[in-house]
């Protein structure tokens, strides 16, 4: 049995645990994440807000009835003290809840690939125990009237458990992905189950105000809710004339009895400290050396994301095909480096990406490149951040072209490390980030033309307008950087804790 603990006031609960456990001489020990990017910091930064908190995550163990570790464990770190509860799941239920019915037929879904939708091996009780464990975890560790803050669609059942469970929490959602339209979204048999959870929360949050507005019409397509407060979207979050952008949006909705805040709060990046590494004395030896690599003529394009069919992988390097075979003056000046590191390798759908990408490349470099000059160097596994932000500072262009995604933070990342003001940004319009970064070269991956004409444009730049569109670029980042995220969630929470 676990030493008794404080119960907390914010419960946050992710699927993954906040910190890396490793095996030391024969001893496990909790080490802190090595990079200081990306969400799990920017959610553990809440734990300093509070008195306590606790963090509520899956571990995989052969026998859930005993699974051979301490179900809640208490972590002290830089972040502060918090109890990080350990739910224990087969790896056959890992499976079912998080690769099956998640991502093969929630996360198609959720980014409008309904071609990709796999409903026959989804199976839903095994979907429901799990999330009521997830609910039961957090019940046990939330204060009175704590806070209990879920993230993204695997979670999708845990408010309306929790609701049961403790009437008096408030509960929070937080989708990362888009949020798609009825017609979409109701492809999922199981919707209404969803929507009836989800609207248990006292706050669900999107990114941007459309994924707020389909959440609002996919709720009103299945059960009797009503709009009762609409806003307009503030200019900062609106991109004239793009495909994610919308003037006016749903704050509050009301169901049954209860009224539910709609928030779109973009997800930004850690501005602060990725300058700090931008500017940082190894960066700059990474640069030099990205620079002799590259030769002084030849000009940097970088894409960077996840091995994802969502990421549009195939259909860019398709794009830099064309745009090689129009542009011979192009060959031996330009050097595309594709980033597609897999989080999910032993998944078919991405494996199909995966051996796309590698035969376009392939194919890219076989007609066109030589002894001296490859077009692509293809990156398959992961590089460590700060070789990722020397890359970033040498790259004349960034290419962040996906056929939908939720925010995107790499493009964010890209402009915050821009800390010399140059450098262009092409950048999908059905990116949520695309609402925010409006001085982006915007694009529409799914046009040839489009895509083409976009790395035109940024190769032929100016470096004058380069300048102009990095400033308000950089502003923007900076307006939207993680800290006003977490500022924009706590005020959404009504603050924490019983006082
Ligand atoms: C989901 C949503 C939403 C990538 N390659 C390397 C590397 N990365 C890091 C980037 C960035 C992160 O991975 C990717 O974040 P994104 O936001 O672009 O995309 P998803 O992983 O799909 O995240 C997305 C996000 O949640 C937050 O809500 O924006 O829409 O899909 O931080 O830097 N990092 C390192 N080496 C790599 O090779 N170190």
């Amino acid at each position: 049995m676990a030493e008794k603990h404080a119960p907390s006031d914010l419960v946050i609960v992710y699927h993954r645990q906040p910190y890396e456990e490793v095996e030391e001489n024969g001893e496990t020990i909790f080490r802190e994440n090595k990079s200081p990017n990306g969400i799990v910091p920017t959610l553990k930064s809440f734990f300093g807000r509070v008195n306590h908190a606790a963090w509520v995550a899956w571990k995989e163990a052969e026998d859930t009835t005993d699974p051979g570790f301490d179900r809640v464990v208490e972590i002290e770190d830089s972040f502060g003290k918090y109890s990080v509860s350990r739910l224990p799941l087969t790896a056959e239920q890992v499976r079912s809840f998080y690769h099956v019915t998640s991502k093969e037929a929630f996360w198609p879904i959720l980014h409008s690939f309904k071609e990709r939708y796999n409903y026959d091996p989804v199976d839903w009780p095994t979907f429901r125990q799990v999330n009521w464990s997830f609910a039961e975890a957090a019940a046990a560790e939330a204060a009175e009237g704590a806070v209990v803050w879920v993230h993204d669609y695997n979670l999708w059942l845990v408010p309306g458990y929790l609701r049961q469970m403790r009437p008096d929490l408030r509960i929070s959602f937080f989708h990362h992905t888009p949020f798609p339209s009825a017609d979409m979204f109701n492809v999922l048999p199981w919707r209404r189950e969803i929507v009836e959870s989800l609207l248990a929360c006292d706050v669900v949050g999107f990114h941007i105000p459309r994924f707020a507005a389909n959440f609002v019409t996919v709720s009103q397509s299945l059960l009797d809710v009503t709009v009762l407060e609409r806003e307009t979207v503030p200019s900062d979050f609106t991109t004239e004339g793009t495909a994610l952008s919308d003037r006016r949006a749903p704050a509050v909705i009301g169901y049954e009895d209860r009224k539910i805040r709609v928030v779109a709060a973009p997800v930004g990046v850690d501005v602060d400290f990725i300058e700090s590494q931008a500017w940082a004395p190894e960066t700059a030896a990474g640069m030099a050396s990205v620079r002799t690599e590259l030769g002084p003529d030849t000009r940097l394009i970088l894409s960077v994301g996840r091995t994802d069919y969502t990421k549009g992988g195939i259909e860019q390097l398709e794009s830099f095909e064309r745009v090689l075979t129009e542009h011979p003056e192009l060959h031996g000046k330009v050097r595309l480096m594709h980033v597609s590191v897999s989080a999910n390798r032993n998944m078919t759908a991405y494996e199909e990406v995966q051996s796309g990408i590698e035969q376009v490349a392939g194919r890219l470099n076989g007609s066109f490149g030589s002894f001296d000059w490859q077009p692509v160097s293809l990156i398959s596994t992961p590089i460590p951040f700060k070789d990722l932000i020397a890359y970033y500072r040498s790259a004349d262009v960034a290419w962040i072209t996906p056929l939908a995604d939720g925010m995107n933070l790499v493009c964010e990342e890209y402009v915050a490390s821009r800390v010399d003001g140059d450098g262009v940004l092409i950048l999908s319009e059905f990116a949520g980030a695309s609402v925010v970064l409006s001085s982006a070269v915007i694009t529409n991956p799914f046009s040839h033309r489009s895509m083409d004409q976009a790395l035109m444009i940024a190769l032929e730049m100016e470096e004058e307008e380069r300048r102009k569109r990095m400033e308000l670029l950089r502003g923007a980042v900076r307006r939207n950087s993680v800290t006003a995220w977490a500022d924009a969630q706590m005020a959404s929470f009504g603050g924490l804790g019983k006082g």
